[in-house]
């Protein structure tokens, strides 16, 4: 999976995708990133990449040809022959979830462009542009941050990123419901124990018990999710009676 990230802000991309897991990934060779300055493609003395919005108003708006040679530059180093998914991160796009990461991670390569002030020129969106994709409804100052919630979230699906294949499957949202509880040592601290269940090393119970915490907390903290969620007549039982104390 090779990452591309067209930005005015690269040391923003590189510097973060750079620690923890995504780091390890990179230096590994599970993932690539290459984040690429916009301005570089700029064609005038002071390299700028923006001007006066057409119709007057506050702000201003990237043009056109640097974003679009800036892009040329990107799909020229593809040498694969396929058009890449070129995703535009805007507040107006479709909210990001685990099922698009999850189809994101099949592809070998993709493109993030980046905006800033009040948008980029429409005529180089229609060109180059194939997903319009939102984090949240709430307005953030660029596409920085959302490109890395993206590629965080993609890269932990890639296979060898995370050190046991089995976690990014049974993990949250996974099957619509959240993470049971996780405990280490030590066993007693504070007035709190562990659930004693945790250390019968009955592996059936211990199933079991997972799985009815993660019912329990899906009922109280995202009963939206439980819609999609597959729970048998005796969970069902359950989520009601939770949802009834309420
Ligand atoms: Cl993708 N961009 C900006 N600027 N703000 C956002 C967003 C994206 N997603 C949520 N808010």
């Amino acid at each position: 999976m090779k990452f591309h990230v067209m930005t005015l802000f690269p040391e923003m991309i590189e510097n973060a995708m750079q620690e923890s897991i995504t780091g390890r990934a990179i230096k590994a060779g599970h993932i690539e990133l290459s984040a690429v300055n916009i301005r570089d493609f700029a064609e005038n003395k002071h390299n700028r990449v923006d001007d006066y919005p057409y119709g007057g108003g506050a702000g201003m708006v990237m043009q056109a040809g640097p974003v679009y040679r800036c892009y040329k530059n990107i799909e020229e180093s593809i040498k694969d022959g396929k058009n890449p998914r070129v995703i535009y991160l805007t507040p107006q796009g479709k909210t990001f979830n685990q099922s698009m990461a999850k189809e994101y991670a099949k592809e070998e390569n993709l493109v993030f462009l980046c905006g800033h002030y009040e948008g980029i020129d429409e005529r180089v969106l229609e060109m180059i542009v194939t997903d319009y994709v939102s984090i949240g409804d709430y307005v953030l100052t660029g596409g920085e941050l959302p490109a890395l919630v993206m590629m965080d979230t993609i890269s932990r699906l890639v296979p060898g990123v995370l050190n046991n294949d089995i976690s990014a499957e049974t993990e949250s949202f996974s099957d619509n419901l959240l993470e049971y509880p996780q405990y280490t040592r030590p066993e007693h601290w504070m007035d709190k124990s562990v659930p004693p269940v945790l250390l019968s090393g009955n592996h059936k119970k211990l199933a079991e018990w997972y799985r009815e915490q993660s019912v329990i907390r899906t009922a109280l903290r995202r009963p939206d999710l439980l819609e999609k969620a597959e729970l048998t007549d005796k969970e069902r039982e359950l989520v009601k009676s939770l949802l009834a104390e309420e």
